[in-house]
């Protein structure tokens, strides 16, 4: 069988990009320098690939910073903001990351339900392309000496998904896409003259939930580009096609690519059949996991084989730029472990096994499955506080006249914090001279917040670089690379642990950074701990047992944090979960099967608490209006929540629902370095009067974290934040 890839990771074995990029930005290093790092992790890629024997390769997924960028700035959908910056590489970047002249990026949005950022096209009613595929052209072409013009399939960004996934105003979906067809027939014509054997279409816009509506749109889309002559291989990938697929397999393409990892294609198969004039290309290596194949992959392909008339290809799901690069990047794994694991250049040479037939018996590790459903081996109990809200209030801390000022947690990643943790790491530094380090950080910070009148205090978080990172390597059932980047956006990358066996607390895992900062001040100080479900969906789960008994096998672990802390005289505990929103399925008819238990592993992890103790969470990074039911049975005391680029709407819409708890919306935003003023910060909260939620419910706060911020930004904007919380504190009792 014939093995295919549709997309390889583009940063670099060492984190080539990422060097480059910083360099090249700083101003250490020149353009030339950057496109030739560029030009060469390209190549590499293509080399792995070529090496592995993979028989169609995906080209010109290389990106300097976001693919979706990348076809934004080809098609020439440049926002008219950025048509005063000449240079193109310099507008490239001002669309990126904003520029020294003030002119705002792009927005950063989740891509799919991954935990991958890309940048939100914005489109109105004057959009037009102005396409220019000189450049992409280029790398095609490169890609063909070098790997040979059989084997370069080009992979396209697909207009159905791309003004899917912009934000149109004044101008609705379909009509962006009509508008975008003539450019990507050009595209097609020149790959055409470039004699390729196919281009690959990216879709994946046809898996989401409400892709119906996108049948007209697309089905007039593929005829013309049909036109061009060229075989179409149209991608879809993170999940099935659903109520799409009768049609979009029926478009006027040659091949139709689909994932049989997410979701269940498998069955739409079964039922619908599959049009026999089409190859199908199968998606059976998963993507987006760092587990080797036990077996799966032969089994679907068996399956469809009975079905399927014409050619099945083998390949990943998806683009393997959800997982890291190499395994033999990791010396000190353990070596039973690491048989099991495959990244990038273990997945392509799986995709070889499975298109021969073969199957790698090194695979199947240490049978570590329980069947039992955790939940039901739980009492009912466990999942809910003694009192209700309505009791638990006047037990806990309030600030008196309302108005609470507090921050979400970390404070500035200072050089000296970074150097500190890499010195300890690199075991340069003892553990207790560590801990006297951290504790000086903690004064620090404690100090600033005594100055600056807070009214609940956090002890800054220097001992944690990620949080998951963190809290994973706290926990047994977790183990972490040393090398195994994943892009997150840009430049910026993570480095997910991988859960291996079942998860449990060996100690206390912040009880003494807590004790510390509390020793330190009569004002109360937050436990900050990190919610399960934000720690499994930022990590590589398992996929011997279901996510839903690893969030809870969490949860168990953080319940006993929780009991440890107020045993230690915390009163108020911080379990934040940033990562709920973005870990809902695709479709909307999956949606509760995972709030109930992504809901049932909060509670199970904080109701452990007395009444008398405080639960916050926080939520960011996304829109939250649609789980407002899921956020009120998380039945946390106070929400803290990302607000301020939204105009209060989160605010209005948690009114209109008639939440009831305590909430702490974003003040200000904390992704800019621009320090608040008292005047943007009283405007801000005259808005929180108007938003409908009762006055005496407000706790005030900035967005998110404070860590990739400085302290000289810090130190004046929470000062003006307290100013203006003290100011309406007295306002209030005066009847203004
Ligand atoms: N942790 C994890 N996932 C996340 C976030 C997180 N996903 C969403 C969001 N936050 C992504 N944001 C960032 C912000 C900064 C960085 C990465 C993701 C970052 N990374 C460092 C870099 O690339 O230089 C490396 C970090 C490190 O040294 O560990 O700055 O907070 N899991
Ligand atoms: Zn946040």
């Amino acid at each position: 069988k014939t093995t295919a890839t549709i997309g390889y990771p583009r940063i670099g074995l060492n984190r080539e990009m990422k060097k480059a990029l910083e360099a090249y930005w700083s101003g250490k290093s020149s353009l030339d320098e950057l496109l030739k790092v560029s030009k060469q992790v390209e190549e590499e890629s293509l080399k792995d690939q070529l090496n592995a024997g993979i028989q169609l390769i995906g080209v010109g997924d290389h990106t300097m910073y976001d693919h979706v960028l990348d076809w934004t700035f080809r098609l020439g959908l440049i926002p008219d903001r950025f048509k005063q910056v000449q240079n193109p590489k310099d507008k490239y970047f001002a669309m990126a990351r904003g520029n020294k002249e003030g002119l705002q990026a792009l927005d950063m949005s989740k891509f799919f339900d991954s935990n991958y950022h890309y940048l939100v096209p914005e489109l109105n009613a004057n959009s037009k392309p102005s396409p220019n595929f000189e450049e992409f052209l280029g790398e095609i072409s490169r890609a063909q000496q070098q790997i040979g013009k059989e084997r370069a399939v080009p992979i396209v960004f697909g207009p159905v998904t791309y003004a899917r996934l912009a934000r149109c105003e004044g101008v609705s979906v379909d009509e962006m896409i009509s508008r975008l067809v003539p450019a990507y027939a050009s595209l097609l014509n020149s790959l055409k003259s470039l004699q390729v054997p196919e281009v690959q279409m990216h879709e994946p816009g046809f898996v989401l939930g409400d892709a119906e509506i996108l049948q007209k749109a697309a089905e007039t889309a593929y005829q013309e580009l049909a036109k061009v002559q060229v075989p179409i291989n149209l991608v879809t990938y993170y999940d099935d096609l659903g109520k799409t697929y009768p049609w979009v397999v029926k478009l006027p393409v040659q091949t139709i690519s689909l994932d049989f990892v997410r979701g269940d294609n498998l069955s739409l198969v079964k039922k619908h059949g599959f049009p026999a004039d089409k190859k199908l290309g199968a998606g059976v290596l998963d993507g987006r996991s760092v587990w080797k194949d036990t077996g799966y992959a032969a089994q679907v392909i068996k399956e469809l084989e009975a079905i399927v008339k014409t050619s099945i290809i083998v390949q990943p799901s998806c683009s393997l730029m959800h997982v890291p690069l190499d395994v033999n990047s990791e010396p000190s794994l353990d070596s039973n472990l690491k048989s099991r694991l495959s990244f990038a250049r273990q997945k392509i040479s799986e995709l070889g096994l499975v298109a021969s037939g073969k199957s790698d018996s090194t695979a199947n590790g240490p049978g570590v499955a329980s069947s039992q459903d955790l939940e039901n081996t739980l009492d009912k109990s466990m999942f809910s506080r003694s009192e209700p809200f309505s009791k638990r209030r006047s037990q806990q801390f309030t600030v008196p006249g309302g108005f609470g000022t507090t921050t979400i947690g970390s404070f500035p990643q200072t050089p000296a914090v970074r150097k500190l943790r890499l010195q300890y790491k690199k075991g340069q530094v003892s553990e207790d001279e560590y801990q006297r380090q951290i504790d000086r950080h903690i004064s620090f910070a404690i100090g600033v917040q005594e100055a600056l009148g807070l009214d609940v205090f956090v002890h800054g978080e220097s001992e944690r670089s990620d949080m998951v990172e963190y809290f994973g390597q706290k926990l047994r059932g977790f183990t972490f690379t040393e090398n195994g980047w994943v892009q997150s956006y840009g430049s910026r990358y993570v480095r997910p642990p991988i859960i291996y066996a079942d998860v449990s607390r060996i100690s206390p895992m912040t009880v003494r950074e807590f004790v510390v900062a509390q020793s330190m001040t009569n004002k109360p100080v937050k436990g900050m701990l990190t919610g399960p479900v934000t720690i499994l969906n930022w990590s590589f789960p398992r996929k011997d047992i279901p996510r839903k008994q690893q969030a809870l096998q969490i949860a168990l672990a953080l319940r006993d944090e929780v009991a440890d802390l107020e045993k230690s005289g915390c009163s108020i505990i911080q379990m934040d979960e940033p990562a709920l929103r973005e870990g809902l399925p695709l479709k909307k008819e999956r949606w509760n099967e995972y709030l109930d238990w992504a809901v049932k592993a909060f509670r199970l992890s904080t109701v452990v608490a007395a009444p008398k103790t405080q639960i916050v969470t926080h939520l960011c990074y996304s829109d939250f209006q649609d789980i407002l039911e899921a956020i009120d049975q998380m039945d946390a005391d106070v929400l803290t929540i990302e607000n301020s680029r939204s105009d209060d709407a989160m605010l209005r819409a948690l009114a209109k629902y008639g939440y009831a708890r305590d909430i702490g919306p974003g003040v200000y935003d904390v992704h800019s370095p621009a320090v608040p003023s008292t005047e943007f910060l009283v405007k801000k909260l005259e808005g929180f009067k108007k938003s409908g939620i009762p006055l005496e419910r407000l706790w005030i706060n900035p967005d998110c974290g404070l860590k990739t911020r400085q302290w000289e930004e810090v130190i004046p904007s929470l000062r003006n934040m307290v100013d203006v919380a003290v100011q309406l504190r007295k306002a209030t009792k005066n009847g203004i």
